[in-house]
């Protein structure tokens, strides 16, 4: 396949943005007294704010502006937060890999779920790497939708057939197939291993190994 444009999702793939989900979370669910585990945290890889929330009070249903004063809540913990995180925080692999594509003249959009995306990408000192940024406020349906990444793919002026997404969650891995796009799952085969193309992480993965990954599968 003739590669010319790389989606990436931002959480699990670029940085590890989980635990500072995880403890806004905890905080929050603290305060609810409902019990909140970092094996609950898993399921809410990749998941949209709402989803979460959802997931957090598992089942419970409250009125509407209740639900949104608790995504406020945890959001404003979240975003406190942030301050934490700077270039160090880009997961091994992802800055020689970014340095290697713009060399190759391969397009890169993120594609995240957050609506914290852009001040991520700022904290990390990315900006200058990524074309193009889709996050949680440019479509309306979540993963597995495939809305996302078809608006990643509209943002660089690809035809999705010339995109490949690199995922590390379930829900983004169907997306992107949805989406008519190759997937790089990264993480256990247990979550992503319907990719087209699985590896633990970016560690020394080049965009090589990426276009021989893909074409290995039938
Ligand atoms: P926010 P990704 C996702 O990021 C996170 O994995 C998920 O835990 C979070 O709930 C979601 O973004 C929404 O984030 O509350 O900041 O809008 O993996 O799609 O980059
Ligand atoms: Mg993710």
């Amino acid at each position: 396949m003739n590669i010319r444009g790389i989606i990436f999702d931002l959480d699990g793939v670029l940085t590890d943005t989980a635990e500072y989900h995880f403890l806004s979370w905890q905080r929050l669910a603290h305060e609810l007294g409902i019990p909140f585990t970092r094996d609950d945290n898993e399921h809410l890889r990749g998941v949209s704010r709402r989803q979460s929330l959802e997931l957090l009070l598992k089942g419970r249903v409250l009125p509407e502006d209740q639900m949104q004063a608790l995504m406020e809540r945890k959001n404003g913990y979240y975003v406190e937060s942030l301050v934490n995180i700077t270039p160090d925080d880009l997961l091994p692999g992802v800055r020689p890999l970014l340095d290697e594509l713009r060399t190759a003249g391969i397009q890169t959009a993120i594609g995240s779920a957050s609506k914290n995306a852009q001040e991520v990408v700022r904290r990390l000192e990315i900006g200058a790497d990524i074309d193009a940024i889709a996050d949680g406020y440019s479509v309306i349906r979540p993963k597995p939708a495939p809305d996302l990444f078809v608006y990643a793919a509209g943002m660089l002026r690809l035809p999705v057939a010339e995109c490949v997404v690199v995922e590390d969650a379930a829900a983004g891995v169907d997306a992107a197939q949805a989406a008519a796009m190759k997937a790089i799952g990264l993480g256990p085969v247990e979550r992503v291993g319907h990719a087209d193309a699985v590896f633990p992480d970016l560690s020394n993965v080049t965009l090589k190994d990426i276009v021989e990954a893909l074409e290995a599968r039938p």
